[in-house]
């Protein structure tokens, strides 16, 4: 037998979903500088540089302690070469040079801004930032083609990048909540997303709705908005239908990442108590925000659900990213599973595994139960 490790290196699993990553964490100070460089990764379009750094940023966030010293990072699995120089430097002289030049960079810069605008992604805003535009004035000063989510994304650009507060999160929890109740009795709403995993602060509120009754959920997401519609609360909505059963097999099948639940990404109009409500300062074609101070804009995302895949549904919707991603890999590669928003498939016994909540979804994987506010990862 091998003596034990020292007890000064702790035993960090390789998989998110085998982690237990808390809200808050010891390693702030490295964890952010690695979360700009998969940023910009992302911005250049760099997917496995992305992940990369997504991944050496979030084994720190599980560590119960500092990382002072290179010497402390041994053993921990997920740390490329490229992430070590980084912590290296780091360590070292207080701050990463790669990271400080990406910060200043003017293409950053400008893909942080574009991208900032719901609606435009990174292709659109690598395009925009190629042809000289640097910000979300630039698209109206220049007369760029928008499409109705971008154009929201640039009348409420200011409120939708001011970070929504829990409290803000609950006081549209009761009015959805509302909304479901008076169309369908008995229906169920849940928060899921970041506020669930006990965020503070977060860039929208995430919603997963559903009836115990089996198919008494249907065709409710037009009822809902109306509801809401009818209230004055919504200012911009925009529906996707549920497309799970006629297009599985498909031409236009989505990425494995995105599920086919009836789902509506839209923003709110929340009326606020004179103290919340600071000064907005508009930037050019967002004049809009100026003339009510008495409410802002909220991104709210709203999930229909059978109840038959709510479990399924639940854990997908909850986050974080990175934790979703592991553990759809987990069941992937290590159980010969297929994990989806909607269900898990056997593939080895051909068939689906049932379950009526988060808990029996781990044990179908083999993995430990991880509550939601210890899957921030
Ligand atoms: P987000 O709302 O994008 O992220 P978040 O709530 O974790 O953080 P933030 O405070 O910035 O809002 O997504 C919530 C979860 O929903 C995320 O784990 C991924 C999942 N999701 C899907 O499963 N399918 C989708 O199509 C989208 C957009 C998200
Ligand atoms: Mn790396
Ligand atoms: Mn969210
Ligand atoms: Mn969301």
């Amino acid at each position: 037998k091998t003596s034990p490790k020292p007890s000064a290196h702790v035993a960090v699993k390789s998989y998110a979903c085998q982690r237990r990553s808390p809200l808050n964490h010891h390693n702030t100070f490295l964890t952010e500088p690695l979360e700009i460089l998969a940023e910009n990764a992302e911005f250049m379009e760099n997917e496995g540089r992305n992940i990369a750094f997504r991944r050496s940023a979030s084994v720190l966030k599980a560590l119960p302690r500092v990382v002072r010293r290179m010497e402390d990072l041994k053993n921990l699995p997920c740390l490329g070469g490229h992430s070590l120089r980084v912590i290296k430097e780091i360590l070292e002289d207080g701050a990463s040079q790669e990271v400080e030049t990406t910060k200043q960079s003017e293409q950053f810069q400008a893909m942080k801004a574009l991208t900032g605008v719901f609606g435009v992604g990174v292709k659109s805003a690598d395009r925009w930032f190629r042809e000289g535009l640097r910000n979300p004035s630039d698209l109206i000063r220049t007369g760029q083609k928008l499409n109705h989510t971008q154009q929201a994304g640039v009348r409420y650009y200011n409120d939708l990048n001011k970070p929504v507060t829990k409290k803000e999160a609950e006081a549209i929890s009761d009015m959805v909540g509302k909304a479901v109740r008076a169309v369908l009795p008995g229906a169920i709403l849940t928060l899921t997303g970041g506020f669930r995993r006990g965020k503070e602060v977060g860039h929208d509120v995430d919603f997963l709705i559903t009836h115990p009754e089996e198919g008494a959920e249907e065709g409710m997401m037009p009822k809902v908005l109306k509801w809401l519609e009818d209230q004055g609360l919504l200012l911009y909505q925009k529906t996707t239908r549920n497309s799970y059963l006629e297009s599985r097999d498909g031409p236009e099948r989505a990425p494995h990442h995105m599920d086919r639940f009836e789902r509506c990404f839209s923003i709110f109009k929340l009326e606020q108590t004179k103290e919340c409500s600071g000064t907005t300062a508009g930037a050019a074609g967002m004049s809009e925000q100026q003339s009510g101070p008495s409410w802002r804009a909220v991104r709210v995302d709203l999930v229909v659900s059978p109840y038959s895949q709510f479990a399924y549904a639940t854990l997908g919707w909850t986050g974080s990213k990175l934790f979703e991603r592991d553990l759809r890999r987990w069941a992937g590669q290590e159980r010969g599973m297929s994990l989806s928003n909607h269900a898990l498939y056997d593939s080895k016994r051909h068939h689906y595994l049932h379950a009526s909540s988060e808990e029996e979804i781990f044990t179908h994987l083999g993995l430990e139960y991880i509550p939601p506010s210890e899957r921030n990862a």
